[in-house]
């Protein structure tokens, strides 16, 4: 294999200080999303119209206690992380159309009572879906607020049933050259260990605040940002929410996590967002939201201390990274 002197993961520190995208082109939509929890978005009137399938979701649980202003589809949908098609963010959009969403199955095994296969389709129409506003922010100091729509990933973990051994949780994306070209091992990236995985800890898995989407903006993902089905953990770096998933292991050891193997000292296994521990080679001290010129304060656990905090009390977060 072509052994490159620079980690073929290596994100170009431009990517944390790029201005150029952050210029918002439009009006952002102001929607008043505090006191509004009860209110069904009205996902019509985001700025920017995604091309994709409907989903019928039955109820729109909007994050409450937030006051965020929704990140525009054109800008969410436009600059991604996606090693599968390209290490330039705006790439994903003109290359991901080779990703086939469908059909897809995505099979939960492991350290499980039992383990089953799915089909997206059945995801789709039976699992109960929800809107959920979240902020999502990346390791390289962006961020962008969007309209998930997804289930709790707690509904398939008690529908395989856990046991003692039950202790993380696997995620792996698909492994298909012909839809993923960087996966075809011969190009500048070549030596990320493709498949992507990620993991969390049973308890974080468990958590109500991690969700598996489908959709986003009220519609299904577009495939630059995870079809058809996706993770989103949002008090947790951007590169733990793992896109196109097929297998969910349950595992009694911690598992590999892509970019923990790839730089250990850059990346931990729990990524939780933390302004006090700066990567080696930026602060997290601030962020830069889609869509606005201004860089704004980040928060402990990306803002949803209250609800995560109690996970981690006996951890040093310092050395847990
Ligand atoms: N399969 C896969 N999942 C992935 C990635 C990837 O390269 N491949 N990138 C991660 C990173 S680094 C980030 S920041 C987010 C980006 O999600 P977005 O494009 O929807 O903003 O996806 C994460 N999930
Ligand atoms: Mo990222």
């Amino acid at each position: 294999m072509h052994i490159l002197k620079k980690p073929t993961w290596f994100i170009p520190d431009r990517d944390a200080t790029d201005e150029n995208i952050y210029r918002s082109r439009r009006d952002l939509m102001k929607l008043g999303i505090a006191g509004a929890a009860t209110l069904a978005l009205p996902t019509q009137s985001f700025s920017g119209t995604s091309p994709y399938k409907p989903l019928k979701h039955t109820k729109s649980d909007i994050y409450k206690g937030q006051d965020l202003d929704i990140t525009d589809y054109d800008n969410a949908s436009a600059y991604n992380n996606f090693y599968e098609f390209s290490l330039e963010k705006k790439d994903p959009k003109k290359l991901a159309h080779t990703l086939k969403p469908e059909p897809w199955t995505i099979e939960i095994t492991g350290e499980v009572q039992k383990s089953f296969t799915i089909d997206i389709n059945t995801v789709f129409n039976s699992f109960p879906l929800e809107e959920r506003v979240y902020k999502f922010r990346c390791v390289e100091a962006w961020s962008m607020v969007v309209p998930w729509v997804g289930f709790e990933l707690s509904y398939l973990l008690k529908k395989a049933g856990l046991t003692s051994k039950s202790k993380y949780v696997s995620f792996v994306t698909k492994h298909d050259p012909s839809m993923f070209p960087e996966q075809k091992g011969s190009s500048l990236f070549g030596n990320i260990p493709f498949p992507y995985r990620e993991g969390l800890r049973i308890d974080e898995a468990m958590h109500p605040l991690t969700l598996m989407t489908v959709g986003m903006y009220g519609k299904r993902l577009p495939n630059q940002n995870g079809a058809p089905l996706r993770l989103i953990v949002p008090w947790k770096y951007g590169f733990k929410s793992l896109k196109s998933i097929v297998k969910i292991e349950v595992t009694e050891h911690e598992p590999i996590s892509t970019w923990h193997r790839m730089n250990a000292n850059e990346y931990g296994f729990y990524a939780n967002v933390n302004p006090k521990v700066s990567h080696p080679r930026w602060s997290q001290k601030k962020e830069r939201v889609l869509g606005k010129f201004f860089k704004e304060e980040t928060f402990i656990f990306n803002g949803y201390k209250k609800e995560v905090a109690s996970m981690y009390k006996d951890m040093d977060l310092k050395k847990f990274i």
